[in-house]
């Protein structure tokens, strides 16, 4: 039976209820990259400025990335983590520094 096709009654055969509901929006992860330029003040300055960040929590995320290549400063959606990341590249381009910054889709459950 075409489920949605008016029947007699003037009734329709609703699909599986899961496809009427809205879909989640996606998580996206913005991650900074290290390099062997960019001041660690400045790091540190941007992810308080951009990121809202603690100082203290704002030097962890810059430690974490000049050690290991990497680090997380939040997870967003996904225009949100687009600004984040135009947002730093600015700054880094105004300064003139070669940071990088860039969005990575979390896996949801
Ligand atoms: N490695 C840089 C330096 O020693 C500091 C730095 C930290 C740069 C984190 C980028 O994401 C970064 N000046």
């Amino acid at each position: 039976m075409d489920k949605n096709k008016p029947r007699e009654d003037g009734s329709v055969l609703l699909k599986e209820r899961t496809k009427l509901q809205p879909k989640k929006p996606g998580k996206y992860a913005v991650v900074i990259l290290n390099d062997d330029y960019t001041p660690r003040d400045f790091v540190v300055w941007l992810l308080q400025t951009v990121f809202a960040k603690s100082l203290e929590k704002a030097n962890q995320i810059m430690m974490e990335a000049h050690t290991t290549g990497k680090a997380l400063c939040g997870i967003y959606t996904k225009d949100i983590a687009n600004t984040m990341v135009l947002q730093v590249r600015n700054l880094a381009d105004q300064y003139e520094f070669p940071l990088e910054c860039r969005i990575e889709a979390v896996k949801e459950e």
